[in-house]
């Protein structure tokens, strides 16, 4: 059920797509379904030229021949389609569920509009139910946990370095090579605040609150595809 509501909100997103753009490609399951039908749009010959947000979108985007560039080369983008793990009724999100966040911010700053793409399951009164994910440097772990845990308890929440693998020893590594901290606050409720305290701290690359950056969500549910602005 959700994965057809996942391409519903792919498929709303793909008629915002014009011949000429240069699009930012998301991440994630619903990311991957939009992917998958600019793939036979492009098959069919639409001209678009990609940036992905992601190794693993590159490598989709390219089995599917759709014409990747990179950031440096374009400079900018028109419009970046991509995924979230929590939205609110502001359009403001929580990404870096898919750990692709890094690529993600930087491809959406550099869009000139951003469209998410999302099930109704994601969107949520007041962020922060979903463990916002916190990119590290690996160099001072230490020192970063002990500034960012000092951040996270003012705002009510604990956090804890993402794991990989089968028996969940081994860190997961972001395509930047980053560790992932994943922070539970339940809800957050000063995010503009959290965002700033979280960057002042030098060992953070980047956290998942995205706000302010959206621009327009097509949101899934049973009994159709709602448009948020
Ligand atoms: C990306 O994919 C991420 O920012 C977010 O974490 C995730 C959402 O994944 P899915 O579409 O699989 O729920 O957009």
């Amino acid at each position: 059920m959700s994965d057809t509501l996942k391409r519903e909100a792919a498929a709303k997103a793909l008629e915002d797509v014009r011949p000429g753009m240069r699009l930012g490609l998301g991440t994630g399951s619903t990311a991957w379904h939009f992917v998958d039908l600019l793939g036979a749009r492009v098959r069919e010959g639409l001209e678009v030229i990609c940036v992905p947000t992601s190794e693993a979108t590159d490598r989709q985007a390219r089995d599917l021949s759709i014409p990747i560039s990179d950031l440096d080369t374009l400079g900018a983008l028109d419009l970046t389609v991509d995924g979230a793990d929590e939205l609110d009724s502001a359009l403001n999100l929580i990404k870096g569920g898919g750990g692709a966040l890094l690529r993600e911010k930087i491809v959406a700053a550099a869009s000139a509009s951003m469209i998410v793409i999302a099930d109704s399951s994601k969107v949520v009164e007041t962020l922060g139910r979903f463990p916002l994910p916190i990119e590290v440097n690996r160099f001072g772990l230490g020192a970063t946990r002990h500034a960012l845990d000092g951040v996270l308890k003012k705002h009510g929440a604990e956090g804890e370095i993402r794991l990989r693998g089968a028996d969940g020893r081994e860190p997961f590594l972001t395509d930047g090579g980053h560790l992932i901290l994943d922070a539970f606050f339940g809800r957050i409720s000063q995010p503009e605040a959290l965002s700033r305290e979280l960057l002042d701290i030098p060992g953070v690359v980047q956290h998942g609150l995205f706000l302010g950056m959206c621009s327009k969500a097509y949101v899934a549910a049973p009994d159709g595809v709602r448009t948020l602005l």
